[in-house]
C-alpha cells in the first residue's frame, strides 16, 4: 500500500513556496534575529497579556511528534500564590543541588553563569510555563495508549515555544530544578505527566545582565558532505 492509498489523505494545505532570493533573505534575517536570543535571569514584573502567551503555546502545539500523538501539556502560571509555591519548592531543590548533590566538576562548569540556589525570577517574571511530557494517555475506556519519542517530541515543542516567545519580543529562561516532581503537586497534574521544563518568560528587567558567553560558529556545529 502506498502512502497515498491511505483513506485519510488531503492535498498539502497552506504550503507557500518562496522565490530563492526571498528564501535567502528570510533565512538570513531569521538567523540574525534568533542570534539575539539570550537566556535571561533578571525579569521585570511588568505583566504580559495572556493572549500573547496563548498564541505562543498554540505555535508550540504545531510541533511534529511521534505518531502525531502530541505528548505535551503546557500550564501557564501567572497566579502569584502558585508562583510563590513554585519558587519555594525550586529553591529547596536547588539548595540541595548546590550544597550537596552537585559534583564539584558540574559546579565548576556552571560557575561562569553566576547561578546559585536563589531563584527570584520565579516570582518576578509574569509567566512561568510548565511543560509536561505525557508518557502515555488513558482513553475514556480506561485503555492505556503508549506514546513514542516523547522526549524528542516535547523537546521540539519546547524549542518552538522559546522561538515563538522570543519572536513575540519576550525574554525567556529554560529552568530545570531537579527533581521537579513538585510541579505535579502544585499544578495538580496527573501521574502520566512528567515535568519536562519550566520556561520563565516576560520582559527583561531594565538593568538585566547576562554572562559574556559566545556561541560556537557554524563550522564547529555543522558539516556539509
Ligand atoms: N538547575 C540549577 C543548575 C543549573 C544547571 C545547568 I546544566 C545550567 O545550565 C544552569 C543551572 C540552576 O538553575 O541553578
Amino acid at each position: 500500500m502506498k502512502n497515498s492509498d491511505h483513506c485519510g489523505f488531503i492535498p498539502l494545505p497552506g504550503y507557500q513556496r518562496l522565490a530563492e532570493t526571498e528564501m535567502l533573505a528570510v533565512s538570513r534575517e531569521f538567523y540574525t534575529n534568533m542570534a539575539r536570543r539570550r537566556s535571561v535571569r533578571d525579569f521585570s514584573t511588568e505583566p504580559v497579556p495572556r493572549e500573547i502567551i496563548r498564541n505562543c503555546l498554540a505555535a508550540a502545539g504545531t510541533a511534529p511528534s511521534g505518531a502525531n500523538l502530541q505528548p505535551w501539556y503546557f500550564v501557564a502560571v501567572s497566579n502569584p500564590d502558585l508562583k510563590h509555591r513554585i519558587r519555594m519548592a525550586a529553591e529547596q531543590e536547588e539548595h540541595a543541588f548546590y550544597k550537596e548533590r552537585a559534583p564539584e566538576e558540574w559546579l565548576n562548569t556552571l560557575e561562569h553563569l553566576g547561578t546559585d540556589e536563589h531563584k527570584p525570577f520565579l516570582e518576578h517574571a509574569p509567566w512561568l510555563i510548565a511543560i509536561f511530557a505525557r508518557k502515555y494517555e488513558r482513553a475514556e475506556s480506561g485503555d492505556i495508549r503508549k506514546h513514542y519519542y516523547v522526549t524528542e517530541s516535547v523537546g521540539i515543542a519546547a524549542g518552538m515555544l522559546i522561538t515563538a516567545l522570543h519572536r513575540a519580543g519576550l525574554a525567556t529562561l529554560t529552568h530545570t530544578p531537579s527533581p521537579m516532581k513538585f510541579l505535579n503537586e502544585i499544578l495538580d497534574r496527573p501521574g502520566n505527566e512528567r515535568p519536562f521544563l519550566l520556561v520563565v518568560t516576560g520582559y527583561p528587567a531594565e538593568n538585566a545582565l547576562v554572562p559574556d558567553i559566545h556561541r560556537k560558529n557554524i563550522a564547529e556545529i555543522a558539516a556539509f558532505l
